[in-house]
């Protein structure tokens, strides 16, 4: 396959680990895709939340006929947070989404209508854990807040949005005593489809939410022709917070082989700077990717190729930003880089 034009690049201050650091081999049950991870540091131990598509192999899918029977959300907990990840016995969500059935994790009555979830991110909260997840309902994709139990055995959905949302990520702590999110809404009315917007809200409690902005319009992101949204849970530094978001542009007349036969899209990852106490404002951020497929398990193979879509990233003391992604939809990754390296870039420092 051609290589993608404009081709976009990870940037040379990152350093990414060669193979994959979770894979459906690393899961004791059963396991096809794993991808799309929330990743948060609690008490000294990495903290993995993954998700899992399973019930088809490649080959089946490539046969035709066959498609995922289910999707299911699993723990893994590294003392490192790079590799021997010890992975729970069994997923904590898991929903078989082709009969509606929810075989682990059911939600209450409020809910009676949801399909999956998936696509966790996890932030910590005054020692709280929430996960925040796109919630497949009958009546439109819902992005709804869970608090974890301590074990991250079993959970309470304590918000969940109106139709279309997805991507949300909160922020680690209230900032002029209000809890923030980041969020993907799909305003595809007014607009006539994609492209979609990274909008920012605001709430008192984590249940009512309130006085949106849009914070990042697709248009003002140059290496996206389609969608943008959310990535990580934002990291606090000195300069302000740190976060990622994802990108998509679209060729239409590719159809890059492997898995799903049809994709035609490219995801990649931005990097910016929001205002400590206003984080509606974007104090700086860096024209080009800082993550991009290039690694054959990103733009070569898998489910659905030229994918990485960042759901994690922890700031070390030593200044190390872990930032955590799915590979094609099919592999958890890792990267690493230095922060201020990443704020320089943020502030037009340096490049
Ligand atoms: C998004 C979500 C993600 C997925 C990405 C690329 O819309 O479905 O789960 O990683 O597309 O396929």
């Amino acid at each position: 396959m051609p290589r993608w034009t404009p081709e976009l690049k990870t940037h040379p201050c990152v350093t990414k680990h060669p193979t994959p650091i979770l894979t459906k081999d690393d899961i004791p049950y059963e396991a096809s895709l794993i991808f799309n991870a929330g990743v948060a540091k609690i008490d000294g131990k990495y903290v993995m939340v993954f998700r899992n598509d399973y019930g088809v192999t490649r080959e089946e899918f490539e046969a035709g006929g066959r498609n995922f029977i289910g999707t299911s959300v699993g723990v893994a907990v590294s003392d490192n947070g790079v590799d021997n990840w010890q992975v729970a016995k069994t997923p904590i969500i898991d929903y078989r989404m082709a009969t509606s059935e929810c075989l682990v994790g059911k939600t209450d009555e409020r809910f009676p209508d949801v399909r999956r979830l998936y696509d966790p991110r996890i932030t910590v909260i005054d020692g709280e854990v929430y996960l925040c997840l796109a919630m497949d309902t009958n009546h439109g994709v819902r992005g709804c807040i869970v608090k974890l139990s301590k074990d991250f055995q079993s959970f309470e959905i304590i918000s969940a949005s109106v139709p279309d949302n997805r991507n949300m990520v909160l922020f680690p702590e209230k900032i002029g005593g209000y809890y923030y999110r980041l969020e993907r809404p799909f305003s595809s009315y007014g607009r006539g489809g994609a492209p979609f917007d990274l909008w920012i809200s605001k709430s008192p409690d984590l249940v009512f939410w309130g006085e949106s902005r849009l914070l990042l319009a697709s248009e003002e992101v140059a290496f996206a022709n389609d969608k943008i949204g959310p990535a990580a849970p934002p990291v606090k530094t000195e300069a302000g917070w740190l976060t990622m978001y994802h990108a998509v542009d679209i060729d239409k007349s590719r159809s890059q082989g492997e898995w799903q036969f049809n994709w035609c899209k490219r995801y990649t990852a931005g990097i910016m700077l929001l205002d400590l106490n206003d984080p509606s404002k974007v104090l700086g951020r860096y024209p080009l990717p800082i993550l991009a497929p290039d690694l054959p398990h990103e733009a070569d193979h898998g489910f659905r190729q030229n994918v990485i879509f960042p759901g994690g990233m922890i700031l070390e003391e030593n200044g190390e930003v872990k930032m955590y992604y799915g590979g094609a939809d099919t592999v958890e990754c890792l990267a690493t880089a230095n922060v201020d390296d990443l704020i320089r870039l943020c502030l037009g420092e340096n490049e």
